[in-house]
């Protein structure tokens, strides 16, 4: 059983994980990465795609943004598709910024990458079993290769997601839970067409919501709304492709050319924040703490929010000795994961049919994406919670 000491023990190597552990190695603080899965499965596993403004100047900024420059799509707005009609919101002319369109695991491979290339530790399919002493000398058991192993650390970051062992540990007593379960999924494909459109396409219909988004100028990801317990072999590429057309036809014509499909899954749509994301020396990050549904492409971002919040604060207490920011980390984060739940739920009411709607309720969907895309004023909010709010006064 071999003992390890670092100074920030980190486990999980999702966007939280692995940003955090090369930002620290940028202030000179060592960290350990500890991931349960393979390298292979964590460079391949189909999850987000749209960076906000802050995100991409983050990557930029930290050194590994050369290949997010070259082959990342950066998009000035996005279309709102409803009636047969689409309105484009243009963030550049609203707030003077914009998203780019970059895969998740795309990001994650520059992150590992650059870990590997500078030597800090990152171990693969090395999974964290238990987290102790979190109010004194933190401890990680783990085990690797078949044989378990202890880590001890000065702080523990959780970045081990939705399903880790990090929120667990924290005492029921202290851990607030807030949820909500939307009662629809997302059907999402990867498929070997060039996008139909420049840039991500919202749609509204009667039948159920849809979205066109895009990984490169040959492969696009598309997503529509399907129900909770939907069975994904009653879903034939066939019937994906003409579900997608009939509900972003427009009165002038658009055309959804079809293509093979290489991968499709159902995502759950939820929200959940647990509060608070602090306990003794454990930080929780990213979806350890909080679940967004997809529809306001917050997941990664928030991540990469936690982790400026959190970097911050260590380096002030290891460089200055101040704790401050340690001991406001939780109230800091919490701030823009709320406004960001907020975005994410408006954005995920407004464009999907609930069950048992009634004509009423239609008819209120239309008017509130009405009224986003005629008032400048409604726009400007959409835009700026899209691009991503400013991190001034939202930390
Ligand atoms: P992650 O879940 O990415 O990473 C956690 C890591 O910890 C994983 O690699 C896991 O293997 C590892 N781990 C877990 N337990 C461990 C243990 N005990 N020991 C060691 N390692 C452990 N967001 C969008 O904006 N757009 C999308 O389209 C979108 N699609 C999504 C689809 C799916 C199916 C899911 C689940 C999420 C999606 N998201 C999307 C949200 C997504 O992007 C997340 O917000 C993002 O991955 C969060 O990053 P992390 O917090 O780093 O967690
Ligand atoms: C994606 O490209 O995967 C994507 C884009 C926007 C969203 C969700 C997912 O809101």
């Amino acid at each position: 059983m071999g003992n390890l000491r670092t100074q920030v023990g980190i486990i999980g190597a999702g966007p939280a994980g692995l940003t955090l552990g090369h930002l620290l190695h940028l202030q000179g603080i060592e960290s350990v990465v500890l991931e349960s899965r393979s390298r292979e499965y964590v460079e391949t596993r189909v999850r987000a795609g749209v960076l906000e403004q802050g995100t991409v100047d983050l990557l930029r900024e930290a050194g590994v943004g050369a290949r997010m420059n070259r082959e990342g799509l950066q998009h000035g707005g996005v279309e709102l598709r409803f009636g047969g009609v689409g309105h484009r919101i243009d963030f550049q002319e609203l707030v003077g910024k914009s998203i780019t369109v970059y895969a998740q695991q795309e990001v994650l491979k520059d992150l590992i990458t650059a870990r590997l290339a500078y030597g800090a530790p990152l171990f693969f399919e090395a999974e964290a079993m238990r987290i102790e002493n979190l109010e004194g000398q933190p401890r990680i058991r783990y085990t690797r290769a078949g044989a378990e192993h202890t880590m001890e650390c000065d702080f523990i970051a959780g970045c081990d997601g939705f399903h880790g062992i990090c929120r667990p540990a924290i005492p029921a007593g202290v851990l607030q839970i807030q949820e909500r379960q939307f009662p629809f999924a997302w059907l999402g494909i990867l498929a070997r067409v060039a996008p139909a459109s420049r840039e991500l396409i919202y749609t509204y219909h009667e039948r159920g919501f849809s979205l066109l988004s895009m990984r490169s100028p040959e492969v696009s990801r598309l997503y529509l709304q399907c129900g909770l317990d939907e069975d994904i072999q009653n879903w034939p590429d066939e019937r994906i492709w003409e579900e997608l057309r009939v509900r972003m036809a427009t009165n002038d014509g658009f055309v959804l050319k079809d293509g093979p499909i290489f991968q499709k899954g159902i995502t759950p749509m939820r929200s959940f924040v647990a509060e608070p994301m602090q306990y003794g020396k454990l930080f929780l990050l990213g979806d350890a703490a909080h679940i967004v549904p997809p529809t306001g492409a917050k997941g990664l971002n928030l991540a990469v929010a936690d982790v400026r919040v959190l970097t911050r604060a260590l380096v002030e207490r290891y460089k200055q000795g101040k704790m401050e920011g340690l001991e406001t980390y939780s109230v800091r984060c919490l701030r823009r994961v709320w406004a960001a739940q907020r975005f994410s739920a408006w954005m995920t009411s407004t464009l999907h049919r609930f069950p048992q709607e009634d004509g009423f309720a239609h008819r209120i969907h239309l008017a509130e994406l009405r009224y986003v895309t005629s008032s400048r004023a409604a726009s400007m909010t959409l835009a700026e919670n899209y691009v991503g709010l400013p991190f001034e006064g939202w930390e």
